[in-house]
């Protein structure tokens, strides 16, 4: 399929974009320690890049799900940031009433189906979504996001079978950190086994690279939307990226000693921001002072989403009887 050539515009809009998230997550780190967000807490600081460039390819009808770590994914696809932080402040006015927290983003009015914290558990919910576009003939599609760790449930390998077999319009979005908890990838999976080979067998498209290499990771979230918006055939991305903090939590746990200290600084050295940074030079425009108008923006867009989450009123007790399954 023939790739359009990836436009000034669209570099600017990667920039702005992973600008913007990363200056929201930051701040949840440093404001997480007032302990007025309750709820446990995966920032996606560092592996930003794959959230953007598959969510820039997307309009508000196509349908995403995520994870434990979704708030790149909810916040690209659209999400709205005062409803995100009011949630992880368990108020009404949250995204999911309040009831859910960081873990269980839902959102339907961006297309964000939802995340959860059981490792695995959207990729067959998303398959049901993706029947569902297929069934009312759209031409819409669905994104699942997940990490490498997930791809070790069963329910991936059933879920690639079924969307291969039904010809659904779904794209596994593996994003690939290299790291489960503390467990790097050695001890959990043998050294011949490559994701990509595994839906490649399903007979599904796949295509991998980096995460936080810009031209690559817009260059594949394109091809894949496309192919399955076309060709109405499911569709595997695996990106390699890498989060900077700690599997759960606002902090740095380098200290721990589960990755070296070659392996951070190397992707510390490869960092999206960096990479976008310089791709927009090469293109003649400054980066830094776009930089800077983002991050002032998204300040004030924080206090703003901040304060409107601590004047929120918590949910009715009545409320949880609404979202309680026996
Ligand atoms: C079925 C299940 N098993 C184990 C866990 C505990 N757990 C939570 S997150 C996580 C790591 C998942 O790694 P990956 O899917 O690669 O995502 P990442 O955290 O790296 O983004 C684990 C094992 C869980 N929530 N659900």
């Amino acid at each position: 399929m023939k790739q359009e050539p990836i436009t000034i515009e669209d570099f600017k809009e990667f920039f702005s974009k992973i600008v913007r998230i990363r200056t929201i997550e930051q701040a949840i780190a440093e404001r997480y320690h007032a302990q007025e967000m309750k709820c446990p807490m995966h920032l996606s600081i560092g592996q930003e890049g794959p959230a953007v460039a598959i969510s820039m390819q997307l309009n508000a009808s196509d349908r995403m799900l995520s994870t434990h770590r979704s708030h790149a994914h909810y916040l690209a696809k659209g999400g709205n940031l005062n409803m995100m932080i009011s949630e992880f402040f368990g108020r009404e006015t949250g995204c999911s009433g309040g009831m859910g927290g960081s873990m269980h983003l839902i959102d339907k009015s961006c297309g964000f189906e939802g995340a959860t914290a059981i490792v695995g558990n959207t990729i067959p919910i998303a398959a049901g979504v993706a029947l569902s576009q297929k069934l009312s003939r759209t031409k819409n599609i669905t994104v699942v996001c997940f990490g490498e760790g997930a791809t070790e449930e069963g329910v991936f390998s059933e879920t690639l079978n079924i969307a291969s077999v039904k010809n659904l319009p779904l794209i596994f979005f593996v994003e690939n950190n290299g790291y489960s908890v503390y467990s790097p990838l050695s001890p959990r999976q043998s050294s011949n086994r490559h994701i990509t080979k595994i839906s490649e067998a399903h007979g599904i498209k796949s295509l991998k690279g980096n995460g936080n290499n810009i031209e690559e990771a817009l260059a594949i979230s394109s091809e894949a939307v496309k192919y399955v918006r076309k060709k109405r055939k499911p569709c595997l991305i695996e990106l390699e990226t890498y989060r900077y903090l700690e599997h759960c939590g606002p902090n740095n746990d380098d200290h721990i000693g589960y990755r070296t200290k070659k392996e951070i600084d190397f992707w510390k050295s490869y960092d999206v921001i960096s990479n976008a940074k310089k791709a927009i030079k090469e293109l003649g425009v400054s980066p830094d002072s776009l930089e800077k108008l983002i991050q002032e923006n998204t300040k004030e867009e924080i206090d703003n989403a901040f304060r409107e989450a601590t004047l929120a009123p918590f949910p009715k007790i009545e409320r949880s009887i609404s979202y309680e399954y026996a």
